[in-house]
């Protein structure tokens, strides 16, 4: 049997971490996987996570099985999160999924099973992940245009064009905010515009958030989400842990579905189903960190406390890059790396400077001349600056 096998293409983000572990430079740098990094390098186990496993681990009394959905205060904390009460309870069905990648996967499998003929309408570009589980799972995919190469931003009418022809029940993948890969993000009257022609088609969305808080604060960068789901009868909502409290390698996620009332029933049965056969309950711990966090107001107060210092971090980085290209430069043609936000910006580079940057200068990102703006520190951002000009970007 293990002879049908044929290798699959490897993860290019991911193979970027071996290759950058394989490089001999002592001045490289690495702008590949999407990991939060302090200016020391590290991925730091946030402080509140610290205490709440703590105190978990002095009062945890069995680590018997959770509920299929994974715990109620979980599934009621993550609601509130990211919706913050624009929504009643009683449209609400959520479940606990492995980190935002389950969500995506388990919502994907939810469309394929209330409508199997439903296209799924994707950002050109999106994350790699959600092209290739949406391939797996023999989905029709369609792209919408979104980046702009010459601007650097959102291509708004152009997306809006081509979501033009989204027919009832198909489904528009929306990042909620931080867009990965390539950092240009909605305004709220664009939201407002999505929103109006997802009322008018019969579309549905389905929203990843992946990086709430990494943009623009915790609230603002829910704010498409928490826009689209007063306004829509019906939507779909991956969220992801990993990056916001640290949390990677827990697989911390939730997906969560908006209904009518009087399908909130059978929404929730269907999640849980869905978890049931692909791994029965979804993972306890990091879901229990999160849960602890956003409920003990000190706790939850120290982990805002530490994720706003990340995210005015990571801006300041930005604003530096584009201030240092503006200076070598003398243009501003790279003030769109200061309008990104999150940890990643589309430098619209071609994959041959891309290769030149890792060749030449020891400078790793993605293919796509994604970077991962967390990767940086103040002394490298110069030298990232250089480089960038220095192969003719
Ligand atoms: N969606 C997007 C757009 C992402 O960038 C990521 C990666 O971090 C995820 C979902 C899911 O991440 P995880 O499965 O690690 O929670
Ligand atoms: O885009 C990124 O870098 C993050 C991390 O298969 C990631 O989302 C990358 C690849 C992958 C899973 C997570």
């Amino acid at each position: 049997m293990f002879a049908n096998l044929k290798p699959q293409p490897a993860d290019k983000i991911l193979q970027l971490i071996g290759q950058f572990k394989a490089d001999p430079r002592a001045d490289k740098i690495d702008l590949g996987v999407g990991v939060y990094k302090d200016a020391t390098g590290l991925t730091p186990v946030m402080r509140a996570v610290k205490a709440a496993e703590k105190q978990l681990w002095e009062t945890e009394k069995t680590k018997a099985y959770t509920g299929l959905a994974g715990e109620p205060e979980y599934n009621a904390a993550m609601a509130e999160l990211v919706l913050a009460g624009t929504v009643g309870a009683d449209r609400i069905a959520s479940v606990a999924t492995p980190g935002g990648t389950g969500a995506c996967r388990q919502a994907f499998e939810l469309v394929r099973l209330a409508n199997p003929g439903a296209a799924v309408w994707v950002s050109d570009p999106t994350w790699p992940n959600h092209l290739t589980i949406l391939n797996y799972l023999g989905m029709q995919m369609r792209p919408y245009r979104y980046f702009d190469a010459e601007t650097r931003g959102v291509d708004f009418a152009a997306m809006m064009e081509d979501l033009a022809g989204v027919q009832a029940g198909d489904v528009v993948l929306l990042h909620g905010c931080c867009h990965n890969p390539t950092g240009a993000n909605l305004t709220l009257p664009e939201w407002q515009a999505v929103a109006e022609l997802l009322e008018r088609t019969g579309a549905i969305p389905m929203i990843d958030i992946a990086y709430q808080g990494f943009g623009d604060g915790l609230d603002a960068d829910a704010a498409g989400v928490r826009l689209i789901a007063g306004r829509l009868p019906e939507v779909l909502i991956a969220a992801s842990c990993s990056k916001n409290f640290g949390i990677y390698r827990e697989r911390t996620g939730a997906l969560i579905a908006l209904s009518d009332p009087a399908r909130r029933e059978v929404t929730q049965g269907t999640l849980a189903f869905l978890n049931r056969q692909n791994y029965s309950f979804p993972p306890d711990h990091g879901a229990r960190l999160v849960t602890m966090i956003l409920s003990d107001p000190a706790l939850r107060a120290d982990w805002q406390a530490e994720l706003e210092e990340v995210r005015l971090g990571m801006l300041a980085l930005r604003e530096q890059l584009a201030q240092e290209l503006r200076a070598l430069s003398g243009s501003d043609r790279f003030g769109f790396i200061a309008q990104h936000r999150g940890m990643f910006s589309r430098l619209g580079a071609s994959p041959e400077q891309v290769e030149r940057l890792r060749t030449e200068h020891g400078i790793y990102m993605v293919g796509d001349s994604r970077l991962n703006i967390a990767g940086l520190n103040t002394k490298t951002v110069p030298i990232l600056a250089r480089a960038i000009l220095a192969v003719g970007i």
